[in-house]
């Protein structure tokens, strides 16, 4: 049966650069789920028989959401759920489903790379029918209804429970669940030569694979060990939990420490990567050196053409706004276009929809393809074994012999995490009322040539993002920009993007730190960072 519920509503539903995404305990108010799905619901307006995906990380709560959302479908008109094994869906899986079974959309859970458990995050994302994250006019439509909701439907038996591949009956409505791996590993075995990739480890090449305890331990032992015959124990920390074992599923220098000292080893494996809580993320490390996902888009965009899937070549690259230009000089060589979006995958889709891009990426580990319309992490893993595979060369004399090719970019972002919002505020603020005055000015050797407040005009459908990162580029190419995360939970996060590109063959093996740091104290004096925030260091830099 099909209940109308009462509810009141909560001011806070707006979502950030990724979904909603709020402490467990924030979520566990009452109805304070059920508001937003039906908000979604509402907005997108697609039951009438209609299929949705279901699906997340595994993180806790997971499986509570996953049982309102079916119940929830079912009293809102959509024919068939598709849910994945146990709950559990990784974000890119959960795009292809969307993709390959026609969905009209899908409902993802996820608080990426945050932290999980009782006291963690957690997050609600909808995912329009191209499988890709809504865009910021859908976003916005459900934030407005969430502000003036007065009741949600639910149907009232229990939802089915979802830990056996099979189909179910709740009241009209199929529930479907379906294993969450393997129409994923297809793809990536009609994306890459897996039989190439297999030889290269046949003949001793050596991997590892961090799953960190999130939700890529099941897609990277089904693809790398089992059908690529990678040694069994090649993944690691392969049985996601619901709490990631109490650890924090990023993939970056801080968190992946672990996977980082095994490759500095001499003995260590000829390749390594990890992927955060919903898989949608990569950081790619080889023996001796950590790829920065800025170089990583830019090794994968100039090499893509060695897998079968990119034969052909690539229409055009995206990255977002604060990305390194790396893969710009790439792009230029290929004679193809450069769009340059906000931070956020869901600007991709567009481009990615109208064939004008084919490869995708942004600084925060994210990189893609037009196969799905999300970042995907084991994808990035797989493209680089294909290159590798073909090209018999390490992972560092890849990325260097980049270099020479193309100049090195030199980049690192820092994180001032959990900064007082106002005062995070009011360093923006004051930013961007200086800009106008800024070209021209000097700090030590450089000169500001230009400076703003990026904005992005979609050339797709037209629609405008205003506000998003303020840059400050100097003569000779260097570049500084000031954004706040839109994914945080805890204050505000402060994020400072820092590059510097260098011709210059001679110099391509300084210390990023070193060759950025004339513009790393440039930041802190333009942006007031320790004035205002008293943060003398970042917390973390990637
Ligand atoms: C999300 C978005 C990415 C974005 C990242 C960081 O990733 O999908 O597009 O780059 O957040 O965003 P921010 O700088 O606003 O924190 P994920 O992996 O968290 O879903």
């Amino acid at each position: 049966m099909i209940e109308t519920i009462a509810t009141r509503p909560y001011d806070d539903q707006k979502p950030g650069t990724s979904g909603l995404r709020k402490k467990v305990p924030h979520f566990k108010q009452p109805h304070y789920v059920h508001n937003f799905l039906q908000a979604t619901f509402d907005t997108v307006g697609r039951g009438d028989l209609e299929t949705l995906v279901i699906g997340g990380d595994g993180r806790y709560f997971n499986r509570d959401v996953v049982a309102i959302a079916i119940r929830m479908a079912a009293a809102n008109g959509y024919g068939r759920v598709i849910v994945g094994q146990g709950g559990i869906l990784s974000t890119p899986a959960a795009s292809n489903l969307i993709r390959k079974r026609g969905a009209a959309g899908g409902i993802i859970l996820s608080a990426s790379h945050n932290p999980g458990g009782p006291n963690g995050d957690f997050g609600i994302k909808y995912n329009i029918e191209n499988g890709g994250p809504a865009p910021e006019r859908i976003t916005s439509a459900i934030y407005e209804k969430t502000r003036s909701i007065e009741r949600f439907r639910i149907f009232s038996a229990p939802a089915p429970e979802f830990d056996a591949v099979g189909e179910h009956r709740l009241g009209d409505m199929v529930v479907e669940v379906v294993d969450p791996v393997s129409d994923y590993a297809d793809l990536m075995e009609e994306l890459f030569d897996f039989p190439k990739i297999r030889a290269l480890i046949d003949g001793g090449f050596t991997l590892r694979f961090d799953a960190m305890h999130a939700v890529t331990g099941p897609y990277a032992t089904e693809i790398l060990e089992n059908r690529l015959g990678a040694a069994k124990g090649s993944v690691v920390n392969a049985v996601p939990m619901e709490d990631f074992g109490g650890g924090h599923p990023d993939p970056n220098a801080v968190h992946a420490a672990n996977l980082i000292a095994a490759m500095m080893s001499e003995d260590g494996p000829d390749f390594g990567a990890a992927s955060d809580g919903d898989g949608d993320r990569n950081l790619i490390v080889g023996k001796g050196i950590v790829v920065t996902p800025s170089d990583s888009l830019a090794v994968l965009a100039a090499n893509a053409h060695l897998a079968p899937a990119y034969r052909q070549g690539i229409a055009g690259v995206a990255r977002s706004m604060p990305t390194s230009q790396a893969v710009d000089r790439v792009a230029d060589k290929l004679g193809i276009k450069t769009f340059e979006t906000p931070t956020g995958w869901k600007y991709f889709g567009n481009l990615l929809d109208a064939g004008k891009v084919t490869i995708c990426g942004e600084e925060s580990a994210g990189t893609g393809s037009d196969h799905v319309r999300e970042k995907d992490g084991v994808w990035a893993v797989l493209l680089w074994l294909n290159i590798l595979a073909e090209r018999r060369e390490s992972v560092r004399g890849i990325v260097e012999g980049h270099w020479s090719e193309f100049g090195r970019t030199f980049y690192q972002r820092h994180d001032f995490e959990e900064v007082d919002s106002d005062k995070a505020e009011g360093l923006m603020e004051s930013l961007r009322d200086r800009l106008a005055s800024m070209a021209g000015q000097r700090f030590g050797s450089l000169v500001v040539s230009e400076a703003d407040d990026f904005s992005y005009k979609d050339p797709i459908d037209g629609s405008v993002a205003t506000g998003q990162g303020v840059r400050i580029v100097f003569s000779g190419g260097g570049r500084i920009v000031f954004r706040l995360s839109g994914t945080g939970t805890a204050g505000a996060t402060l994020r400072v993007y820092i590059e510097r590109y260098e011709s210059n063959p001679d110099r391509h093996g300084d210390a990023p730190g070193e060759a950025l740091a004339e513009l790393i104290s440039i930041a802190d004096s333009v942006g007031e960072i320790r004035r205002r925030t008293g943060r003398t260091e970042p917390d973390v830099i990637t």
